[in-house]
């Protein structure tokens, strides 16, 4: 990888203007369909796997943009959607192996979804209906992180602590186990994931770093969070670091896959830049036009992560319309589902605050519940009383 052209100050233009320079990353499906091969990431990949790409990015922007019109009738408090980041967070959840482990950000719905969290598991978290929304033993996945960064350095954690259990290095494919740690652009500014990157160099950590470079931190453009391109800040901390076309979901499966291998192996850590672009606001409470240059949103949907791919299936004759419908019909249903899931999902009790304190029985929270349940009685007595 080559990178940009030179640091920028801190008042510099935008990195990818419309008309701007090209930026130099891995692709494999360029925005006209046309297939590249690099030899650094062979892939061959079969119809149902392209298919099955196709699936999950059309019904993965569906589910996105059900819960932002859910959040818009009220039935979520807040949402923080992924439009635009579709094919990087499908190419990094399909390049998981079902043992390893992944540590997402509070936007990571592809993630969830490539995990086998129901939608409506998310869905109650953003309702305020959940403290954590799923088991994370369960998909090998953990709760959403909204402090920025946090997630990161306990991925480097979780990944000390399955390099010690022997988890990692034995040939073993089945046992053999990496770390999935997802951030955003800005997070890397934080001294959390700075510490992480030192942790995982050091002890060669089975750890991916997977940051989604979506060009903004709300409204602070990532040439304020970096001079260099952000893939090359990992040569300084001792492992490597690549950009992606984070619009790609080839290119993104194949290098995450490789770099998950090479941590499955022993190899140690390697930082992935997924150069993509968040089409739609921060979270709900956003307005991003009130910082987006002119033109940009433009220029960054004809680079479309879906479209490119529909390109390609019609070239290599893997989809036709009749496929298109099909999967646009499951879509329509996938939002039936959603939205009624989202309204039937029932107000929990209070006391059910007490249940994930711990995971065996604790002394302290029963007595906890106890009296919080004896709080709560004795307004039903004063009512009853009045
Ligand atoms: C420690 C901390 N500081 C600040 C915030 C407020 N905050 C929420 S999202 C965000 C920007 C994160 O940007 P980035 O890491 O690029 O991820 P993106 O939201 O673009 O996916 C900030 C500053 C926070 N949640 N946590």
């Amino acid at each position: 990888m080559s990178d940009l052209a030179s640091p920028r100050g801190p008042a510099g233009p935008r990195s990818v203007p419309p008309g701007g320079e090209a930026i130099d990353f891995v692709q494999l499906l360029t925005p006209d369909g046309a297939r590249k091969r690099p030899a650094e990431y062979p892939l061959d990949v079969d119809a149902d796997t392209l298919r099955g790409f196709y699936r999950d990015l059309v019904l993965l922007r569906r589910f996105d943009t059900e819960a932002t019109a859910l959040q818009r009738h009220g039935e979520l408090g807040l949402w923080a959607p992924l439009l635009g980041q579709e094919a990087a967070q499908i190419g990094a959840g399909r390049a998981l192996a079902p043992q390893d482990f992944a540590f997402p950000t509070f936007r990571e719905h592809g993630l969830t979804w490539c995990r086998g969290v129901d939608p409506a598991q998310v869905l109650a978290l953003f309702r305020g209906a959940s403290l954590g929304g799923w088991d994370p033993a369960v998909h090998n996945l953990h709760l959403y992180s909204i402090v920025i960064g946090t997630q990161v350095l306990h991925a480097a954690g979780y990944a000390m602590g399955i390099q010690r259990d022997g988890h990692v290095g034995t040939g073993d494919p089945a046992r053999d186990t990496a770390v999935l740690a997802c951030f955003g652009d800005g997070a890397t500014s934080q001294g959390d994931v700075n510490e992480a990157f030192v942790f995982a160099s050091v002890f060669n950590l089975p750890v991916v770093f997977f940051c989604q470079n979506n060009q903004f931190a709300i409204s602070e453009p990532n040439q304020r969070q970096s001079r260099i391109p952000l893939y090359r800040r990992a040569s300084g901390f001792g492992f490597p670091g690549v950009r992606v076309d984070g619009n790609d979901v080839l290119a993104v499966y194949a290098v995450t896959r490789d770099a998950l291998d090479r941590a499955r192996r022993g190899e140690g850590p390697t930082f992935i830049e997924a150069y993509t672009y968040r089409m739609g606001a921060h979270t709900t409470s956003d307005d991003p036009s009130r910082y987006r240059p002119t033109g940009e949103l433009e220029h960054w949907q004809q680079l479309d992560p879906i479209d490119r791919l529909v390109e390609y299936l019609l070239l290599t004759q893997t989809g036709d319309e009749r496929y298109f419908a099909e999967i646009a019909a499951e879509a329509d249903a996938l939002g039936v589902r959603v939205r009624e899931a989202c309204r039937s999902i029932p107000n929990p009790l209070p006391e059910s605050m007490f249940d994930h304190v711990h995971v065996e029985p604790h002394a302290q929270v029963d007595a906890d519940r106890a009296w919080f349940r004896a709080y709560q009685s004795s307004f039903e007595t004063a009512g009853g009383a009045a």
